[in-house]
């Protein structure tokens, strides 16, 4: 059973690969960032909540994101594994997805470090706004986003590598051959 999680900075191409790969492993790509702006488009409150910290490149707060990703794990697509693009993201977050997969007799089978250079994936980014016009794709929200990362997110590939779950996969090159990468880190794993 695969239960992965993807991890890696803002225009690292979580989201471009998660589905890719998910597709190929035949389990859903559960993305954070896709839900919440779902919620922002349906004026959920959820939505109003997320959308704040989201446009100033900020986290949503780990109690409403942890609630979330435990209501969208219970499921039933997710019964039989899943990769989770974009969570956790903090500390808090990966004892939360700790203590939810332990109550379900499960446990995740790999962690994929996404990495690319900052000046690669701020003008991925900036290239995305001029295409999609996305909020917290300007460049102060960009920055802001890289900075959150490296606190908050980056020591999470410390504490992943430390339990013996951590693959690093190149993400600087086309979107397919990162996908090649991808998956053949996956296959050796
Ligand atoms: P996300 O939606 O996860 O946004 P992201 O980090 O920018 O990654 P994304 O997946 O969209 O972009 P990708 O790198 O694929 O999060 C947005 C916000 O939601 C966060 O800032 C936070 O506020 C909130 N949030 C989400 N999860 C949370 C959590 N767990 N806890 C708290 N808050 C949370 O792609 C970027 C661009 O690069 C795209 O335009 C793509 O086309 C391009 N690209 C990708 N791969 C490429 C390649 N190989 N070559 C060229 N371009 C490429």
């Amino acid at each position: 059973m695969t239960r992965l999680v993807l991890l890696g900075p803002p225009g690292a191409g979580k989201g471009t690969q998660a589905t890719r790969v998910a597709d190929r492993l035949g389990v859903p790509a559960i993305s954070t960032g896709d839900i919440f702006r779902a919620n922002v488009a349906q004026g959920t409150e959820l939505g109003k909540l997320a959308q704040r910290y989201m446009d100033s490149g900020e986290y949503v707060p780990d109690e409403v994101t942890n609630k979330m990703v435990a209501d969208r794990l219970t499921q039933p697509d997710a019964g039989a594994g899943f990769l989770l693009d974009g969570y956790p993201r903090t500390e808090a977050q990966v004892h939360e997805l700790d203590h939810m997969l332990a109550a379900a007799g499960a446990a995740l089978t790999r962690v994929v470090e996404l990495t690319a250079d900052t000046e690669e994936v701020v003008a991925r980014l900036l290239n995305r706004a001029k295409e999609q016009g996305r909020a917290d794709d300007s460049e102060d929200v960009i920055r802001r986003r890289l900075e959150v990362y490296a606190e908050q997110t980056a020591p999470l590939v410390t504490l992943y590598t430390a339990r013996g779950l951590l693959v690093q996969v190149d993400g600087m090159g086309s979107v397919d051959e990162v996908t090649q990468h991808l998956l053949a880190a996956l296959d050796a794993s």
